[in-house]
This record gives C-alpha cells, structure tokens and sequence, in this order.
C-alpha cells in the first residue's frame, strides 16, 4: 500500500462530530469512521465515546468485539497514520485482574467472562454450588476492599445515607431467600434456529438458584426515610454496580419501587451465597438480588441505591433486555416504544439426556430430568414431557422448593420415566418438555412466534434429540 497520510493526536481530536466527521485511531492507523456509525453492532452512540480519540481501550475492554473480520472492516475506513507523542500506545488490559474461575464452566465469551453452568450438573441439586453457578459479566470484574465498601442510598423521600458492610451485617436483620437467577438470554441459541440473533450464544445453562442472604431492601429504604406507603413519585429503584467501562460509565438498572419496598418481594442486599461471602464474579462484597425478576435488574458490587420517579437510565435498562415482535429488526427498532423486561416468563428445559447422547437399547422407558422456573413468583404447577412430537404427554414428578403462590422465587426440579411405544425401542427420539405456571401460563411451541432481535426471553418447547441403539 502507498504511503498514507500523516495526523497528530491533535489533527484526529478535532474530528469527533458528525459535521467535522468522526475520527478515531486504533494502534498507529487513523479511521474516519462517520459512515459507518450507523452500522455499528453497539450502536452510533456507543462509538461515539471514542470519537476524536482511540479505540484501543474500548476494544481491550469489549474484547469479543476485538475479532480479526472487525478489524479487517476497520481498515476499509483507514485514511492516515498517527504520528508523534501518543502514537501505537499501550493500553493496559483492563482484564488483568480477573478471578479464578473452576475449569467446568462452559465459557461463552472469555472478556467479559460468561459462563455457563454445564448441563451434565445442571439442576442435580436444588442449589447450584456457587463455583459452577453461571456467570454474566458486562465489564471487567471490579476489585472491591470490604473494609472501605460503601454503599450510598438516596433519592426522592430520603435522607441520603451511606452504609458499611458492617452497618448492613449488623443494624439490619439478616433475610435469608433461596432464589433462581436466570439471564434474560438464557436459551438464545435455538433462536439463531429461526433467525440470527446477537448476543452470547447461550445454551439451557445460564440459569441458576442460591441460597442468598443479607439485608432487606426495603428495611434499608425504610431506614433511610422512605415511606412505603406513601411513595410520592418515587416509581423505581435504581441501583448501580462499580463495574465500569473506560468512559466511567457503571453497570446500572432499575426495579420498580412497588416491588423494592415490599417485605413480601424478598429484594435483598445479598453479602451471602450459599452460606459463604459472595464470589468475586457474582458481585462481592454486597449485590442486589430481586427474586422472580430477569438476572439483569440483580446488580453485583453493588455502590448505589437511588429512589427516582424514572427508570434506570442505563443502557442495560433503556437499550437492552427488551422485547419486539419478530418483525422488527435492527433497522427499525425504536427502543423507547417497549418497557424495560422485569418479571420473567414461564420456562423449563431437559437437563439429562443432553442433546445428542445415545442411550444403550432395547429400552421399554426413557428417564427424563429437567428444570422449570417462572418469574413474579408464580410456583410451577406441571412439567409435561413427550416423545411423540407432542401427540401424547408424561406429566412429570415435581421436587418444588417452594410452592408458596406469589413467594415461589426458585425453580422446580422434574423427573419423568417417559414409557416408549411399541416398536419404538430403537433409533432416534426427540424428547419435548414444557411447563405451567400457577398463573396457568404455558410455554409456545416453536421460537418463531417469540423471536427478537435481541434474543431474550426464549421459552419454546425445549427439544432434545438423541438415540437409542
Ligand atoms: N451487575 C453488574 N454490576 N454488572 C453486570 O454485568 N450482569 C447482570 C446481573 N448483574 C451484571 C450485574 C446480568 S445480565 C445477570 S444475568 C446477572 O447479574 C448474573 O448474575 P451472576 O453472574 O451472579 O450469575
Ligand atoms: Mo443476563
């Protein structure tokens, strides 16, 4: 290639609008990246926090992105070469510091870590043991000191107020709630079936329950003056996390505030999971769990609690975890026109047999096993499994945790010994699980009626084929 023209810092910075055009280095290369800002995956605004400047921090930091076809696109936008003080500097790894994690979970993308929970222990136990329970990190993991953690709560009808780990361990009285965490996009993956989705290519295992204690949050709203039963126009609680991005800016999302001051939610402040202080990926010191909603809204290392009448503003709650109908896409998605995902639909997914596995026959029966879950605190009422396309149903033996109505935060294991018909002893068996909630809600039967362009919230009929020989 010819030589390309040369530019300073100070020449790139004096490109970071749209009416001087957008400039942004990446190494020692200079991009003018206008035309393609509307094309960008994260979306235009995104991009634009690196206008005038470099990329290179964002990519160390949104490091899935970093791929080598990205790259290779970048270059069609390449007009010069940065020159002089500044130019091919290192950026440190913003992923240096990230904790060990046990060598079975099955990683979906490595920075940010996501994890999930691998099938073949999926669901065994009520609880998931804390070092394979799935992990959902946006950012680098933040390293917090206990001794110094705060966390600041303020807002619309309160004083302001900050709290020690030691004032929410011993002014506050401990709750324990046994609860299921489950990502919003648990189950993508059969999405891309019908057609691509974005996102992490989640299979059945980004789902989890624990048993969570810590201080209620409503005890700690009450405390710092707010009146649940006169909340004003206090409409949401936010909270955020002291996960950031190198723009500063912190994981963040919102509950509504009817569901944070009430005792009965169980909305804690958690510094326990499972009886031990919380993992370093699952929000150590203090995280917010809210029972019977999406995972996304339950934000780690926790730093602050806000009583507002808006949302959370961040784009976690405003331009994510959203759901449109299968006919809107990327090009027409008007983010504001949907309310941001709290409580989560009914769900249920086989566990074992995995897809794939070959069973040794002749076999009169097949042994099912599986989890079902609902959100709002609906219990499971019935987990139905056929091999039969659907024709015929085995109803499945529950071992609910809970089964209180309205309080039933964690999910139910099933088992089903499915009988195999006639002269079916051999060859190939889709298996087909689906469940009912105590709201009578069921499952669809296929993904294309549910589809988004996101690829949240799949709940169709789970599908495992495997054999027998
Ligand atoms: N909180 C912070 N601060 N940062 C995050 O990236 N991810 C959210 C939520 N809370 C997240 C967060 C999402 S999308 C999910 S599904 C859950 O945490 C996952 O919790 P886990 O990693 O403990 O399983
Ligand atoms: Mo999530």
């Amino acid at each position: 290639r010819g030589k390309l023209r040369e530019y300073s810092k100070e020449d790139v910075a004096e490109h970071s609008n749209r009416e001087n055009r957008v400039w942004v280095t990446y190494r020692n290369g200079v991009y003018d990246v206008t035309d393609f800002l509307e094309m960008h995956p994260g979306g235009a605004q995104r991009l634009m926090l690196a206008a005038g400047g470099a990329i290179d921090p964002f990519w160390a930091m949104y490091a899935q992105h970093n791929t080598a076809e990205v790259r290779q696109m970048l270059e069609g936008y390449r007009i010069g070469d940065l020159i002089g003080a500044g130019a091919s500097q290192q950026v440190e790894d913003p992923y240096a510091n990230e904790p060990k994690r046990h060598p079975a979970l099955v990683v979906r993308s490595k920075q940010p870590y996501n994890a999930e929970t691998p099938v073949d222990v999926l669901a065994t136990s009520p609880t998931t043991p804390s070092e394979l329970f799935y992990v959902r990190n946006h950012l680098p993991v933040p390293h917090v000191d206990p001794a110094t953690w705060m966390v600041r709560v303020e807002g619309e009808g309160m004083k302001r107020v900050e709290l020690s780990l030691k004032d929410l361990t011993t002014n506050f009285k401990k709750h324990t709630v046994t609860s299921t965490l489950q990502c919003t996009g648990n189950r993508r993956d059969m999405f891309n079936d019908v057609k691509k989705v974005k996102g992490l290519e989640w299979g059945v295992g980004a789902i989890g329950t624990a048993e969570f204690a810590g201080a209620r949050l409503s005890d700690v709203l009450a405390y710092a003056g707010l009146d649940a039963d006169n909340l004003g126009d206090v409409e949401h609680i936010q909270f955020e996390g002291l996960d950031s991005d190198v723009s500063g800016t912190c994981y963040g999302a919102s509950i509504p505030a009817m569901k944070a001051v009430s005792r009965a939610d169980d909305v804690i402040l958690a510094y326990e999971m499972n009886g031990r202080e919380l993992p370093l990926d699952h929000g150590f010191p203090v995280r917010i769990v809210a029972p019977g909603i999406t995972g996304a809204r339950s934000v780690k290392w926790l730093s602050r609690i806000i009583a507002s009448p808006e949302e959370s503003g961040s784009h976690w709650q405003q331009k994510d975890y959203k759901t449109f109908s299968p006919s809107v896409d990327w090009d027409s998605v008007d983010w504001d026109s949907a309310p941001a995902i709290q409580e989560t639909n009914v769900q249920s997914a086989i566990c074992d047999p995995k897809p794939g596995d070959v069973l040794e026959g002749p076999l009169e029966e097949i042994e099912v096993r599986g989890y079902a879950y609902s959100g709002g605190g609906q219990a499971v009422i019935r987990v139905d499994v056929s091999i039969d396309g659907g024709d015929t149903w085995t109803t499945a033996e529950l071992e609910p945790i809970q089964k209180r109505r309205y309080r039933a935060w964690a999910w139910t294991l099933w088992h089903a010994v499915v009988p195999l018909p006639e002269g079916r002893a051999e060859g190939p068996v889709q298996i087909i699980c689906k469940a009912v909630d105590s709201a009578c809600n069921t499952q669809p039967e296929d993904a294309s009626g549910i589809w988004n362009l996101r690829g949240v919230l799949n709940n169709a009929w789970h599908k495992v084929g495997i054999s027998i020989q």
